[in-house]
């Protein structure tokens, strides 16, 4: 089965939860260690990257580790084409919309996409947004964020990526961000496009997992609250928030 049909699968019987693993963190055995942590709390797949740091040899190394340790699909989130592995089980072929360089577009696409073919990874295509703060990824990406209270914008954006046959659409507040986006943007997006909605940056409580799955999130990720939070019943908390369990 490919990861995307993994993931349609899940998301028909209701939100998933997918932990975001930054390879240029720690060492990939505690990768491992995170990535066996978030199976036994329910995440249903581990999505592995970062805006800086990432190399070929990090994310071979994660990937390796977060398969042996906790047997979840092991989703490349790239930074830029410039670090690859067939370690992964796939790829998020992401076009970042609204970042006003070219590259982040579509160049670095078209600059993987034969090797892509030739190592035979399975490409997921996603339309992928930035909303204020944006954080890192925002400002390495130059994204012209959509403001927090531009509902519309952000409506347009998912169907520009539903038109463009895009598999997923993502809205990304920005790892680490003070605030997730908003839920009544969520809900707007999620009644306007019928691809699977994203959620990520700036959830890392039950509460913020439950505002955006009622809001209509198909996925929620969660970054920072795994790397920093040693409390399982903590993490285990937010998985069950975001899943409605
Ligand atoms: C980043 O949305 C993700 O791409 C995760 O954000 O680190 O804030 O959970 P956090």
């Amino acid at each position: 089965m490919t990861v995307k049909q993994y993931l349609l699968d899940r998301i028909a019987k209701g939100t998933i939860h997918m932990a975001l693993i930054d390879p240029d963190k720690q060492p990939a055995e505690e990768a491992g260690e995170i990535a066996k942590r978030m199976k036994d709390a329910g995440t249903d797949a581990v999505m592995i990257g970062g805006s800086t740091g990432v190399t070929s040899e990090n994310l071979t190394a994660t990937a390796k580790a977060v398969k042996e340790r906790s047997g979840l699909p092991a989703i490349y989130f790239p930074g830029g084409p410039n670090a690859m592995s067939t370690e992964v089980d796939c790829i998020l072929f992401m076009c970042m919309m609204n970042s006003t360089d070219l590259r982040n577009v579509m160049g670095a696409q078209v600059y993987a996409a034969p090797y892509l073919k030739k190592i035979g990874l399975e490409p997921i295509s996603m339309g992928y947004v930035i909303v204020e703060p944006g954080m890192k990824v925002g400002a390495v990406g130059k994204a012209d964020l959509v403001k927090r209270d531009d509902i519309q914008t952000a409506v347009a954006y998912g169907l520009a990526a539903e038109m463009y046959g895009m598999s997923l659409f993502y809205l990304e507040a920005g790892s680490g961000a003070d605030k997730p986006v908003p839920p009544e943007m969520i809900a707007a997006v999620k009644s306007a496009i019928s691809i699977p909605l994203i959620v990520g940056g700036g959830i890392r409580t039950p509460e913020a997992a439950e505002a955006a799955r009622k809001a209509g999130a198909d996925a929620i990720v969660t970054g920072t609250l795994i790397e920093q939070c040693s409390n399982d019943e903590k993490l285990k908390a937010v998985v069950k928030a975001a899943k409605g369990l």
